[in-house]
């Protein structure tokens, strides 16, 4: 296939997968109560379901895992890891959590400093505006309007609307804006990358307002490597360039590491200089993550960490893994299904909302053909609309996504063309047949992130 990068491994180990019959995905997906994630994983023959700690660690980083210090506090481990991400990001001070959303718990109540504070972010992932809602803060979206024209070409669709950004800031008042986060690359738009361009706009309004900034970096070596693909003056630059430039621009780095860090489990805080919140965190780190030196995790999970960091930066790899997505996205596209186009860094965002226009926004469209994909094939994939984007915590109403977006998102170093040549065909078939896709009613809703618990019956 010469118009797409060959992968710079070979496989060591396999893990057996097999598909169940037809009639068995009916009655699982049933007992499920119509939502993906109640699955049990070995009903599933692809999963699609996330990229987050679903990946293969390289022989590297088990090597590493054998050397864990697990010490209570500074442990060995930790101090490989933090002159790795000391290295990378240039910050001063680093604490390890146990993934994602540990990080978000220990800092985000740091910065709400009083009642009816703001967070602005491109587009904030679910657990970020979880965390944002329960320091009872707010969280408002900022990203740019080509992102919800999913058929037009457009380099960077996950850039922040500058002009928008400084009315938010002008209408609630600089000394209410608790932060800025950068989420790159754009989970929630389609894995879609944030221009370094767009990023220096960004901070110099924050600067200008005093107002701190965070990258939510889960998937920052795949936006560094987008900004070299697509633009201007950064082909020359190493990947390694880019990320420092990157984290230059901002002020609290948070990652979950299950991503870009190559882990099954992990996440980052890094703080560049401010020594004063560094001690906050390491107070609030305690009773909720465990001793700075660990914040959750093994002293091997510190060291596997160590090593996935430097080859997640690792330029081959990552030509290989943004062209995985863009196979993927081809045959799709060339199948006739709607996809937000151009393909992004960690999934193909398949529009939903024109498959099943039949089906309205709280019957849960993108849901409805998850479930109808998995009976097709086996496959697991994950909604990412309206169901996501859950109630609007003052009115309770159902909030409305822009899009209906149905995510098929591809684990690192996991499968190979021929699965996602399978996948490709099985979403063509559900396509071909969209007309008897049924939306879904709830039968049990929780009240905060409900589309990990949620369970629906179709409305016949
Ligand atoms: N993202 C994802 O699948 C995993 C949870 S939902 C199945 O996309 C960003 C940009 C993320 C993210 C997780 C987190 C939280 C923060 N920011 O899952 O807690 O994409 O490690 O990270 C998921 P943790």
């Amino acid at each position: 296939m010469p118009n797409y990068a060959r992968p710079p491994y070979r496989i060591k180990m396999v893990e057996p997968i097999s598909l169940i019959t037809k009639e068995e995905r009916i009655e699982r997906l049933k007992e499920a109560g119509y939502n993906p994630f109640r699955l049990k994983s070995e009903d599933v023959y692809i999963d699609l379901l996330t990229d987050s700690g679903t990946g293969a660690m390289s022989h590297f980083q088990w090597a590493a895992l054998m050397q864990g210090d697990e010490a209570y506090a500074g442990s060995r481990s930790f101090y490989r890891l933090e002159k790795v991400v000391k290295n990378i990001t240039g910050y001063k001070y680093i604490m390890p959590a146990h993934q994602g959303r540990g990080a978000e718990q220990v800092v985000i109540p740091e910065l709400v400093k009083k009642p009816n504070m703001y967070f602005i972010s491109n587009i904030h992932f679910d657990t970020t505006r979880a965390h944002v809602e329960i320091a009872g803060a707010r969280a408002i979206d900022c990203v740019v309007e080509e992102c919800f024209d999913t058929e037009t070409y457009y380099p960077f669709k996950g850039n922040f609307d500058v002009p928008k950004l400084i009315e938010i800031i002008n209408e609630k008042g600089a000394e209410n804006i608790a932060g800025i986060i950068l989420t790159i690359t754009n989970n929630s738009a389609g894995g879609q990358p944030v221009s370094m361009e767009n990023m220096k706009e960004v901070t110099m309004v924050a600067r200008a307002n005093r107002i701190p900034i965070l990258i939510d970096g889960a998937r920052y070596a795949e936006n560094s490597y987008f900004i070299k693909l697509r633009e201007d003056g950064y082909q020359n630059k190493s990947v390694r360039e880019i990320a420092r430039e990157t984290f230059d621009l901002a002020d609290i780095f948070l990652m979950s590491a299950k991503k870009d860090g190559l882990v099954n489990i992990g996440g980052l805080i890094a703080i560049k200089d401010d020594e004063d919140f560094f001690k906050q965190c390491q107070i609030n780190i305690v009773p909720k993550e465990g001793f700075p030196t660990y914040g959750g995790l093994a002293g091997r999970d510190m060291d596997a960490l160590a090593v996935g960091l430097e080859e997640a930066l690792d330029e081959s790899y990552l030509a290989y893994r943004i062209d995985e997505i863009r196979y993927l996205g081809d045959l799709l596209r060339a199948g006739g299904v709607p996809i937000q186009y151009p393909t992004g860094g960690h999934a193909v965002f398949v529009d939903c909302g024109k498959i099943v226009p039949h089906i309205p926004y709280d019957q849960f469209p993108a849901q409805a053909v998850s479930n109808a994909l998995y009976i097709e094939g086996g496959i697991r994939p994950v909604e990412i609309g309206s169901l996501l984007l859950g109630r609007d915590p003052d009115t309770k109403e159902n909030i409305k996504a822009d899009k209906e977006f149905m995510r098929l998102t591809i684990p690192r170093r996991t499968y190979t063309f021929e699965h996602l040549h399978y996948v490709a065909e099985c979403l063509i078939n559900v396509y071909n047949n969209r007309d008897k896709i049924k939306g879904l009613k709830f039968t049990y809703e929780s009240p905060i992130l409900r589309h990990f618990t949620a369970e629906f019956e179709p409305i016949e």
